[in-house]
This record gives C-alpha cells, structure tokens and sequence, in this order.
C-alpha cells in the first residue's frame, strides 16, 4: 500500500522505531457464549498495542492485530487468561 510506505518513511525520517502492525490467530478456550465473546474482546482491545481484535465463538479463535513494538503474542495471551479462558497460540 502506497500510504503505509509513505508513513513508514515518515517515521523513519523521524528517527522513530517503525511499528510494525502484526495479525495474529490465538485458539481461545472456554467461552460458551456472547458474553464470553464479548470478555475476550474486551480483553485483547485493551491491552496496549492491540489495534483490532476478531473474536469466534464458533471456532474458538480470536484474530488480533497489533504493533509489534508495543505488544507480544505472549501479552494478548496473558489478556486473555486474566479474563478467564485459556489460550493458546493458533498453529
Ligand atoms: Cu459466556
């Protein structure tokens, strides 16, 4: 995309570290319903560095994006099992 390249220069030219933005699956277990759904996503746009966060109660799955600068896989993790599931990494 031709607008991130010119923000990525911009960024650089700035001196500043470019953030990268990084989309991850994570297999969530234990939710039973929308209010589980609704936990887990709360949880994982909350944690610093989140961009977006998809959450699937059908496939037990939350797709997160996020700078990796700000935020690891193991934190959205760590998000997710303070709010009561357990998770764990897609592949
Ligand atoms: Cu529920």
């Amino acid at each position: 995309m031709k607008s991130m390249a010119t923000i990525a220069m911009l960024l650089a030219l700035g001196g500043t570290a470019v953030a990268e933005e990084v989309t991850t699956e994570i297999k969530v277990k234990g939710m039973t319903c929308g209010s589980c759904v609704a936990a887990v996503h709360k949880a994982l746009t909350r944690t610093k560095g989140v961009k977006s966060a998809e959450v699937s109660l059908e496939k037990n799955m939350a797709k997160v994006v996020y700078e990796d600068t700000q935020a690891k896989e193991s934190d959205l993790r760590e998000a997710i099992k303070k709010a009561g599931f357990k998770a764990e990494p897609a592949s």
